[in-house]
């Protein structure tokens, strides 16, 4: 089969990253999981490691000033989803992120034309937003509302994409196992528990597993106990996991991908995944 340029078997080729440090005051950011508080040099270490890690997968990397007024702003993904064709500026569900956007804004002019807006009565983060191809699965979560995840669909579709939403509403990464995202609760954000890693394949984890939506793409089914390794990211011809998951990255291994592990513990203990660390294009 031959693919379009743009895209390397179903995922795009990605040449740059934005990335924002945590701040000193990272700790005072929104969690839910129950795993004490971050130690702030290892995170920067993790968060430096990291950014290492998309320059070997062949990215040049943005680096952003930390942000303390906005102690979650490491977490970039949420405010932006940047498409090849268009970007669109989020409007985060929780309410202490919200002035996060107007700052990636600026970021982004430099390099896209002017972007949507998901407008209010609409919410969303880009937590939410799972580019599987020409298709993007939409998450209706505590932060993506369904006027936000309409909006989106509507911004999306003139540049051919198409969208699903999948309600992870109530939805648990797992009963009680230590070290889920959202330990023992529900699952923050889609991309807790669903990547898209290229050749029509999902990691996803068992609760999403069987969900009509992703009948017809390949599955690597990501264990109860492993349930925070389902946020893996493709970068090229690699996929990053977060250490320590040795099942999903065995089982990715398995059906050809090569893996790079990366510690992640300061920024599990902030609900944050590997995802959520930088915007990709
Ligand atoms: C929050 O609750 O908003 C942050 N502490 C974690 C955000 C993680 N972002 C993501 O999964 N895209």
């Amino acid at each position: 089969m031959v693919y379009p340029r743009f895209f390397c078997k179903g995922f795009r080729v990605l040449t740059k990253a934005i990335v924002r440090p945590p701040a000193p005051n990272f700790a005072e950011g929104l969690t839910t999981a129950n795993l004490g508080a971050p130690d702030y040099e290892r995170a920067l270490a993790q968060h430096d490691a990291y950014c290492q890690t998309l320059r070997q997968c062949g990215l040049k990397v943005i680096t952003l000033e930390p942000d303390p007024l906005y102690p979650d702003s490491t977490f970039v993904e949420d405010t932006a989803v940047l498409t090849h064709k268009c970007t669109v500026l989020t409007r985060p569900g929780a309410e202490s992120r919200s002035g996060e956007v107007e700052s990636m804004r600026e970021v982004l002019v430099d390099f896209f034309p002017p972007p949507g807006q998901i407008q209010s009565p609409g919410t969303m983060d880009g937590g939410d937003i799972c580019e599987a191809g020409n298709h993007f699965f939409i998450g209706i979560s505590e932060r993506t509302n369904e006027a936000g995840a309409s909006q989106l669909a509507q911004l999306l579709a003139p540049f051919g994409y198409t969208s699903s939403f999948v309600d992870i509403r109530g939805l648990s990464g797992t009963e009680s196992v230590p070290g889920a995202l959202a330990t023992g609760s529900r699952l923050l954000h889609l991309k807790s528990g669903l990547a898209f890693v290229g050749e029509n394949r999902l990691a996803v984890i068992e609760a999403l597993g069987d969900r009509p939506e992703v009948v017809d793409y390949d599955l690597v089914r990501v264990n109860d106990d492993e349930t925070y390794a389902a946020n893996c990211i493709r970068v090229n011809d690699h996929v990053l996991v977060a250490s320590g998951f040795p099942t999903l990255e065995r089982n990715l291994q398995a059906v050809g991908y090569q893996t790079i592990a990366l510690e992640m513990s300061e920024f599990q203990k902030m609900d944050g995944g590997l995802s959520c660390l930088s915007l990709r294009f």
